[in-house]
């Protein structure tokens, strides 16, 4: 068996250089506290290269993508500088695996926020807002993980592409949004599909990433988790999502590989 910096070793260069590795661990001996170990000194190798720590991101908040992944236990994983792509702009393919586009919405905080928090609380602390994208892309042969594979692998955190910051002081519990491929509908979803309010997912983000010791900071994003089952992408494609009220996000996949 490797040692955790091991595998966050083989986990970080594969997500460098866009290839897959296999399971590390099909048995399931490793512990989610061990998956999270692993993830942490991968983070670590990626922020010693020069990339800053921009956030948190929330998987497994709706059952859309439960049922999608066969997996039910809310996980979290560890945004940085690097996975932004700007909105409308263009994703380098040759940088990834075998991405999948799920459509989420994310908050950027004004304040802190740590450990046991109530949604008001949660709210007072959020600057504002967006329709979002997040371009999944697992490192692992076949996007086939068990749970501490997944957590290992930064929750497969790839991309980031954020829609127009709106109000937080407006209903967001039951948006209804559209996930589109060249214009085609390919997946149709509600916020309420995150844990019932997407605020319940930055109240999980806030006690989750205070117990590991980094709590939320001012600035951050947090991405509150795919509202439907993630769709593949291909070069060529223009993939968006529209959610009611907020707006739209959108990018282009590069043409070739
Ligand atoms: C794991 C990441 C889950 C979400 O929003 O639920 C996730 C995966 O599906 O590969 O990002
Ligand atoms: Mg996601």
């Amino acid at each position: 068996m490797k040692t955790q910096q091991e595998v966050a070793a083989l986990l970080d260069d594969a997500a460098r250089e866009g290839h897959a590795v296999a399971q590390f661990d099909p048995q399931g001996k490793t512990s989610l506290a061990d998956g999270y170990a692993i993830q942490a000194a991968s983070i670590a190798r990626r922020l010693a290269r020069g990339e800053q720590r921009t956030g948190v991101k929330m998987g497994f908040t709706s059952r859309a993508k439960m049922a999608q992944m066969g997996l039910s236990d809310v996980i979290w994983g560890r945004l940085t500088d690097a996975m932004f792509i700007e909105e409308g702009g263009v994703m380098d393919f040759s940088r990834y695996v075998h991405p999948r586009c799920e459509p989420e919405l994310a908050f950027i905080l004004k304040k802190p926020l740590a450990g046991n928090v109530t949604a008001p609380q949660a709210l007072a602390a959020v600057e504002a807002i967006a329709p979002a994208l997040e371009i999944i892309d697992s490192r692992y042969q076949d996007f086939k993980f068990t749970l501490p594979e997944v957590i290992a692998d930064n929750a497969s955190s790839s991309g980031v592409v954020i829609g127009p910051w709106c109000s937080p002081h407006q209903p967001f519990d039951n948006l209804g949004l559209t996930l589109n491929i060249n214009g085609n509908v390919m997946q149709v979803g509600s916020t309420a599909a995150l844990l019932g309010h997407p605020l319940r997912s930055l109240v999980a983000a806030a006690r989750l990433a205070a117990e590991a010791g980094e709590p939320l900071q001012p600035g951050w994003i947090v991405m509150a988790g795919g509202v439907t089952a993630a769709e593949w992408i291909h070069p060529g494609q223009y993939v968006s999502l529209d959610m009611a009220h907020l707006g739209s996000a959108g990018f282009h996949v590069q043409e070739t590989k």
